[in-house]
């Protein structure tokens, strides 16, 4: 394959402590895309890829998304399992053809379990600053569903003139970035996460408590569900710290108080900017994130200006723990 990275001397291998997390791939050739826990992604296919820090964060240039071949498309979906943000400019997608990009790449779901996001298509999630539509809390998308989106896919439709770039955070690094008594102790803990606290309100009176559809249900109610502290990858056998300050309301089984402190704890180290990549947005661009190890926040901070941003989500299976 000649998927060719500008740095390709940091790709080789992943600069992370001993501990659960070791590199589990083989250490890959200059010029292929390393995947953690597979083998280098199989060949035929071309693209650069800029890669912001060593697993976290990738711009995939020289694809037109709307138009990629097969076997793109496996390279695509294998770069979100090597670096969990992929970055894509210059493509020209509507709703339509940012459908049929997510279909490719996997099973979509409704655009959100509760949200009624008015004329666009039912997988369409729009959130739009004039009708309330932020996201200036780190958060993992929709982990008070029992099975959360494997992935989600942001374009913007309207930007304001400056502001509003989207960060991500590696919650994977975080969790190799603990120390070994942490890790030890987080590993076997389960926290709750609880839609009402962001759309209870909602579901009741804007929508009758009448949501969406989600794993083929209708969504009457958001019933707080448990997810472990510490979730595994399900392709990549890697540990990443899955708890939210967006949705995750207290861990199960302590105090208040441990529960507060631990999370705070988490939240602090989760957040550090070693951890982060930041968007800037243009017209164009398409984001593409792995859910399942990351978490992420847009910045509130343009005023009165409009921002409107479409994502998509892939389905996702129940998380697991170690
Ligand atoms: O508005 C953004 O940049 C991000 C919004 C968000 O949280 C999402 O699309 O899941
Ligand atoms: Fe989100």
């Amino acid at each position: 394959m000649s998927v060719t990275t500008r740095n390709a001397d940091t790709v080789a291998g992943p600069n992370t402590p001993a501990g659960p997390n070791t590199p589990a791939g083989p250490v890959t050739p200059a010029g292929t895309v390393p995947i953690p826990g597979r083998a280098a992604v199989s060949s035929g296919v071309e693209f650069d890829i800029d890669e912001f820090g060593p697993r976290f964060g990738a711009e995939i240039r020289g694809v037109d998304v709307a138009s990629a071949s097969d076997d793109q498309v496996r390279a695509i979906r294998a770069a979100l399992v090597a670096y969990k943000v992929i970055v894509f400019r210059g493509q020209s997608l509507d709703d339509g053809a940012h459908i049929e990009f997510g279909r490719r790449l996997g099973e979509l779901t409704y655009g959100h379990p509760v949200w009624n996001s008015g004329e666009v298509p039912a997988e369409v999630y729009s959130l739009d600053s004039a009708d309330n539509g932020f996201a200036d809390v780190w958060h993992t998308d929709v982990t008070f569903m029992e099975r959360p989106p494997l992935g989600s896919i942001l374009r913007p439709v309207i930007l304001p003139r400056n502001g509003g770039d989207t960060s991500w955070a590696d919650a994977e690094l975080a969790y190799e970035s603990l120390s070994a008594p942490v890790r030890g102790l987080i590993d076997g803990l389960t926290a709750v996460h609880d839609g009402n606290r962001e759309f209870g309100y909602y579901l009741k009176n804007r929508r009758g408590g009448r949501g969406n559809l989600w794993d083929g249900k209708e969504v009457t109610e958001l019933v707080p569900v448990r997810h472990p502290v510490v979730r595994v990858h399900p392709e990549t056998g890697r540990r990443s710290l899955f708890v939210n300050p967006g949705f995750t309301s207290h861990i199960d089984g302590v105090s208040e108080a441990e529960s507060r402190g631990i999370l705070d704890l988490l939240y602090a180290h989760l957040t550090k900017p070693e951890h982060i990549v930041r968007h800037r947005w243009r017209l164009g661009d398409l984001v593409l994130w792995d859910n399942r190890n990351t978490a992420h926040y847009a910045n509130r901070d343009y005023g009165d200006a409009r921002r409107v941003m479409h994502r998509i989500t892939l389905r996702g299976d129940a998380p697991v723990g170690p």
